[in-house]
């Protein structure tokens, strides 16, 4: 985009100066330097001249995709567009949408094309493809029902810089209700964000139901950081949550913190902690560091920790299982992180471990990730080990918005403002598969907290982990995210008012 762009500033110069008038005169039909509120920015971006008006469109699906076909009839029945229409382009009042499968290798997994001419042509390999294609049309088209649309002629080609495009979630400090969750998947998929991480466990709080050991949501689910909310999800609200996810192409990530951060796992089951242990109350403090799985019992945990991941598993279809290994110092703890690695290998997944879990013995496909910005993650990589970045001084966004907002601050006394997140460079780290802002809830309690906590600032990780290196430009992106203010209030999101974007004043519905 950037790069169409310039060569539009550049034709435009030409044209003053006079220069080439022959090819200019081809090249000013062409001549477009609104700025597309697009976001993630897509990889290139031609524009095209005019516009395309039209009242209904008619579907036309070629090959199975019901992912993209769900998320354009959802978008089309939004806006009110009637999908019944014949005839295509300006005149006829209808538009055809087609919607193609090709056999295109340059597009890869994700890769699509979006046309619009005198009707809108979206293509790609995969299912996945299209889907990402629809997100773009979507933030073409107006936030709310309008009597006729205009859609700029363009065409797009497109694909992701990474292939993990991620948040987590603590919903074991604070509880999540579920219709927070599928909001906050609908506005992941609008910004292509596609891995949901929840921590499911930690000192806390215990919020994933495991048969066999009922009091782990009687008891563990029962607290709370202080001031948050307490619950579990059952298996099948879980279930429900992986479909809802798959089908807006959000795979969610399931973490189970261990051998530390189990403090509510010791509260429900007292033989989880070592015989000497006597704090085996629920805890509500934001600590960390203090409870253990008792590792020199391996006859009382393993069974605990193979029937936990087993349930797990058989949830979530993800391929990567987080497995934790956080902040905890103990003599067996590169044994236990081995271990458990190996139950999750021997299941057929590939394990997810924070960092500090480099120091256990490994197969090379695990993954580690990333988030104390000075980690000495050499060795890993040279290991060959793939990185989940997630830098706690760019993208741990339960620090503030702006310096002095009350909340976690540990990693950067200053805050992350949007322009800190947006920083972020991931290209030196050479086995990254992508990035992951890590929301943390020891003070992020209500709906309207994780919202502002999380937006606009997913934005810049959307696009962080989307375009390519080298198409960074601040100033750009926040003209673009501003063109998109609409489409977050049309989806409720309770961002906060970033300065940056001017966003201090009421927003301009269109
Ligand atoms: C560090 S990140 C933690 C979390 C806290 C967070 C607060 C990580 C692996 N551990 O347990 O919630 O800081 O910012």
């Amino acid at each position: 985009m950037k790069a169409s762009l310039r060569i539009d500033v550049l034709l435009a110069c030409m044209a003053l100066a006079g220069i080439g008038h022959g090819a200019l005169a081809q090249a000013a039909e062409v001549r477009d330097t609104t700025v597309r509120p697009l976001v993630p920015a897509p990889q290139t971006l031609t524009p095209a001249k005019g516009e395309l008006y039209f009242r209904t469109v008619s579907v036309q699906a070629q090959g199975s995709a019901p992912k993209a076909r769900q998320a354009l009839d959802a978008a089309l029945y939004a806006l009110g567009i009637p999908t019944n229409g014949s005839g295509s382009g300006n005149g006829t009042g209808s538009a055809t949408v087609r919607l193609q499968l090709i056999d295109d290798p340059a597009l890869g997994e994700e890769g699509y094309r979006l046309v619009i001419g005198e009707d809108i042509t979206l293509s790609a390999r995969t299912d996945t493809g299209l889907l990402h294609a629809v997100q773009t049309l979507r933030q073409l088209l107006p936030a709310r029902p309008q009597r006729e649309l205009r859609l700029p002629r363009l065409s797009i080609a497109d694909a992701p810089a990474y292939r993990w495009r991620g948040v987590s979630l603590d919903v074991a400090r604070s509880f999540l209700p579920m219709a927070y969750l599928e909001r906050h998947i609908d506005r992941m998929a609008l910004f292509k964000l596609n891995r949901l991480h929840l921590h499911l466990t930690d000192d806390q709080g215990w919020r994933i139901q495991i048969n066999g050991y009922p009091k782990l949501t009687e008891i563990g689910g029962g607290s709370a950081v202080e001031g948050g909310r307490a619950g579990f999800y059952t298996q099948d609200e879980l279930k429900h949550l992986v479909a809802y996810a798959q089908a807006r192409g959000v795979t969610i990530v399931p973490e189970i913190d261990m051998p530390g951060h189990v403090q509510a796992a010791l509260a429900s089951y007292n033989t989880l902690a070592c015989d000497n242990v006597t704090n085996l109350a629920p805890y509500s403090g934001v600590e960390v560091g203090f409870s253990v799985l008792c590792l020199e019992k391996p006859e009382a945990i393993y069974p605990f920790v193979q029937a936990v991941l087993e349930q797990v598993v058989a949830i979530f279809p993800s391929t990567e299982i987080h497995i934790g290994g956080d902040e905890i110092k103990h003599p067996l703890y590169a044994d236990f992180v081995s271990r458990a690695a190996a139950i999750v290998d021997g299941m057929g997944r590939t394990p997810i471990v924070w960092e500090e879990g480099s120091v256990a013995t490994l197969k090379p496909n695990a993954l580690l990730q990333l988030w104390n910005d000075g980690y000495d993650i050499a060795p890993a990589v040279a290991k060959g080990h793939p990185l989940i970045l997630s830098p706690c001084s760019y993208l741990y966004v339960d620090h503030g918005n702006h310096a002095g907002q009350p909340g976690a601050d540990w990693c950067r006394k200053e805050g992350l403002p949007l322009q800190r997140v947006y920083q972020f460079d991931p290209a030196p780290f050479k086995t990254a598969v992508g990035i992951e802002a890590a929301l943390w809830t020891e003070f992020v309690h209500t709906d309207a907290d994780t919202d502002a906590r999380l937006w606009p600032r997913l934005a810049a990780v959307a696009e962080l982990a989307w375009s390519p290196a080298g198409t960074r430009d601040y100033a750009g992106f926040v003209q673009r995210l501003d063109g998109l203010r609409p489409q977050l209030d049309a989806l409720g999101v309770q961002y906060y008012a970033e300065p940056d974007l001017g966003w201090n004043a009421p927003a301009k519905h269109k």
